[in-house]
């Protein structure tokens, strides 16, 4: 039987993780909007490609959590997204109220469901929908590392002239200002990073920029977009999720996902890589840290516990 995709929120991110999921025949797919007319719209004009692109899924608009029943995967990117000049945090107090009511309408209606978070501030807002719905947290997980990740190596390409999928990376910890590249997992044409550095074909500075602008780079696109955040890449970084789980690929990818204890900490989400496979994150991997890496890592740590307190000031529910 085929599988079922919901997108909760069917803007700009919702509406690309359709469109991407159709081009793929990944599975069914619901759009959910409050905004009804853009789900139904945005559903039926990809259906409407189906002839060209021969893919051969369902795809259906709504504004009703019945028709959401029985998913196998929930995307969730209902919330608003940033302006120039705010930050992912400001974002906390709506976007809060907006979880709120969707993480009771999956609890309902999709119990089983692998839920992958989007909507910012990611580790904040995943946290919070994992205590209201009450799903498993192996089920229930948030996109940015992935992004983060790939804004990461597609600057190094360009810096470097090596094609993508020769630079294997990944970043650690909180999502935006305060990840972490891991830089002795960073090899490029299978050189490690540190190499190419003595080599003198990347400076320590050059490093340096490319982490800021990797940091920064929400913000980057933001700014250019003048309404609206980054949408193509956030997708494509949600769907790889999805498919991992559906297709039981056991990648291993990093995301923002429940520690038990895991890199010493507890009872927060934080981003790590992971195994994600038909049981959801199946493993936290832990990979040795410099200490210069632990440093910035419990520094993200932080950032996120004094957000999630703050969140707790805004709901004492949570
Ligand atoms: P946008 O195009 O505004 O879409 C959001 C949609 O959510 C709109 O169509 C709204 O109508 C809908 N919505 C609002 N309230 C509800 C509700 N209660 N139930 C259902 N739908 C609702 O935004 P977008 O798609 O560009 O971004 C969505 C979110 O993703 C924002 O919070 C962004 O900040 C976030 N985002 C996260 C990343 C990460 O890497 C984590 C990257 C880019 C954007």
């Amino acid at each position: 039987m085929k599988k079922k995709i919901t997108l909760i929120g069917a803007g700009q991110i919702g509406g690309t993780l359709a469109h991407l999921i159709a081009l793929k025949g990944l599975a069914d797919v619901v759009l959910f909007d409050v905004a009804e007319g853009l789900a139904k719209g945005k559903a039926l004009d990809i259906a409407q490609s189906s002839p060209i692109e021969e893919f051969n899924i369902n795809l259906r608009g709504t504004n009703n959590y019945k028709d959401t029943e029985n998913s196998d995967v929930i995307i969730i990117t209902a919330g608003v997204p940033r302006k120039p000049g705010m930050s992912r945090d400001d974002l906390l107090g709506i976007n809060l109220k907006i979880i709120k009511e969707v993480a009771q309408g999956i609890k309902d209606t999709s119990p089983n469901a692998f839920v992958i978070c989007i909507t910012n501030p990611l580790d904040i807002i995943v946290m919070a929908l994992q205590k209201y719905s009450g799903l498993p947290k192996n089920k229930v997980v948030g996109m940015a590392g992935i992004l983060d990740s790939s804004r990461f190596i597609y600057f190094l390409s360009q810096k470097l002239n090596v094609e993508v999928r020769n630079i294997k990376s990944f970043v650690l910890g909180g999502h935006g200002d305060t990840m972490v590249a891991m830089l002795n997992y960073t090899k490029i044409n299978g050189e490690p990073i540190e190499n190419i550095i003595k080599s003198g074909k990347l400076s320590s500075e050059e490093l340096n920029k490319i982490i800021e602008r990797t940091q920064k780079g929400g913000a980057e696109i933001v700014k250019y977009l003048e309404k609206g955040s980054a949408f193509y890449a956030p997708a494509s970084a949600g769907v790889e999720m999805a498919e991992s789980y559906i297709k039981d690929l056991k990648k291993e990818l990093p995301c923002a996902a429940y520690l038990n204890g895991e890199y010493g900490v507890k009872d927060i989400y934080a981003g790590v890589p992971v195994i994600i496979g038909k049981n959801g994150v199946e493993k936290v991997i832990e990979i040795k840290l410099l200490q210069e890496e632990e440093k910035k890592f419990e520094k993200s740590i932080k950032a996120v516990q004094d957000l999630f307190n703050a969140a707790k000031k805004i709901d004492s529910s949570l």
